[in-house]
């Protein structure tokens, strides 16, 4: 069944211009990009993004990041997108993600992990919200 979902490639990969790459990927795998839209966040609409981590330890880091340059966001559609997207970012840690994943093939880092991507119908539907500025 057609379901949609969000990633957003990261400062870190933007900056080392490997947004074509990981958006080529996506589409090779079978899925339609409904939406496209590179940006920096603002500091204001990251800590919306990020609400859920805001009494996290991290979460100053984490803004700081992810305001430091342009993202590319992306919407896209295709089966069990959500699921499928998150096996093919891989683990958080990007020194922890297998060879194979974006994570695992594109970073080293933790805080600096290439691309986000929602973990939830509820979350696309929020990270999707703030991200094109939709009410
Ligand atoms: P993920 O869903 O894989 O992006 O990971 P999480 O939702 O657990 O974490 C969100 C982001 O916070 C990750 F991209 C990395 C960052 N993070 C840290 O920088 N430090 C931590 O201790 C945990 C997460």
């Amino acid at each position: 069944m057609a379901e949609e979902t969000l990633f957003i490639i990261k400062p870190d990969a933007v900056s080392r211009g490997l947004a074509g790459d990981i958006i080529s990927r996506f589409e090779r795998k079978g899925f339609a990009v409904i939406n496209l839209k590179m940006f920096t966040f603002s500091k204001e609409q990251a800590e919306k993004f990020y609400n859920v981590h805001k009494d996290r330890p991290f979460f100053g880091e984490l803004v700081s990041f992810i305001t430091s340059g342009p993202v590319v966001a992306a919407i896209i559609s295709g089966n069990n997108a959500i699921a499928t997207t998150r096996i093919m970012i891989g683990a958080t840690k990007s020194y922890e993600a297998v060879p194979g994943s974006i994570r695992g093939d594109y970073g080293l880092g933790f805080s600096e992990n290439v691309i986000h991507a929602s973990d939830s119908q509820s979350s696309f539907e929020h990270e999707s919200r703030v991200a094109f500025d939709l009410s």
